[in-house]
């Protein structure tokens, strides 16, 4: 059997077999990290939105309208809002004792930060790289039994800049990131200028296109090629790379 369908198989299992199925989903993209396959198992669903930190308080109202037909709370593994909300979610969700409560979803959206806050200890290796946990191990604590999985992109994706955006493919192995990095900067260039501005050290006014930004942190960073040009390649792969392990975030 191929190690896809093994991974796949073991998966379905865990998703059977839980109490509580935990969908973690990224606060800076909810909908795009949502994944709607899961909705079969929506009567044990709760949908945990992760790296709220990484997003203004204003953004709160907005994700909550987004996710209103979900159980949903809103938390950070990292800073560790949210954990009394997201225990009394998945308390009222338990059936038995010890409930099983599985954490899924995509890549990097931070389940296995998730997992060690509330295991309180570095149970699950965590890395700003994609595709980090790879087994599948159940730990007690709390009176429960959890999980943490490997991310899954479902089938149906397939855009590469989405999967970039999400965190979901390394910065490192995108053929083509210009255009990517120039629509993030894009956006930020909207959202919030300044931040593009304080991270990069450099001059940011409204009327700058994104690829003149690129350009501009090209040369500020040193990425030049022979001859002077600024290198736009190594200069988009560090713009993405900032986006996935939020350095770079609207805040
Ligand atoms: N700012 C912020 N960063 C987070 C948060 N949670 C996780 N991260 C970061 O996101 C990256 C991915 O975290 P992981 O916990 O490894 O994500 P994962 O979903 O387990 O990833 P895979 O196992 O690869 O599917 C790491 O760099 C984490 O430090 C959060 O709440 N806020
Ligand atoms: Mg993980």
């Amino acid at each position: 059997m191929g190690n896809q369908l093994k991974k796949w198989i073991a998966y379905r299992r865990v998703l059977r077999e839980a109490d509580v199925v935990i969908h973690v989903v990224d606060a800076r993209d909810v909908k795009g990290t949502l994944n709607r396959w899961l909705n079969k198992y929506k009567s044990k669903l709760l949908v945990a939105v992760n790296k709220c930190d990484l997003v203004p308080q204003t953004a709160f109202g907005e994700i909550d309208t987004a996710l209103s037909s979900y159980n949903h709370v809103l938390v950070s593994g990292k800073t560790g809002l949210g954990m009394s909300a997201l225990y009394s979610a998945i308390s009222s969700l338990a059936r038995r004792t010890p409930a099983k409560v599985a954490i899924v979803g995509y890549p990097n959206v931070g389940k296995s930060t998730l997992m060690n806050r509330i295991c309180g200890r570095h149970t699950a290796k965590v890395s700003p790289i994609p595709g980090e946990t790879k087994g599948v191990q159940w730990v007690s604590t709390r009176g429960f039994l959890f999980v943490d999985t490997p991310g899954v992109i479902p089938r149906y994706e397939r855009r590469e800049e989405d999967l970039v955006l999400k965190g979901a493919i390394r910065a490192d192995n995108i053929l083509n990131p210009e255009p990517i990095a120039e629509e993030l900067i894009g956006r930020f260039l909207e959202e919030s200028p300044e931040k593009i501005k304080e991270t990069y050290d450099i001059m940011v006014s409204r009327r700058d296109t994104p690829s003149k930004l690129l350009e501009r942190i090209a040369r500020r960073r040193g990425f030049l090629l022979k001859g002077g040009e600024p290198n736009l390649y190594e200069a988009a792969k560090l713009v993405i790379r900032d986006y996935q392990r939020g350095r770079l975030s609207i805040s």
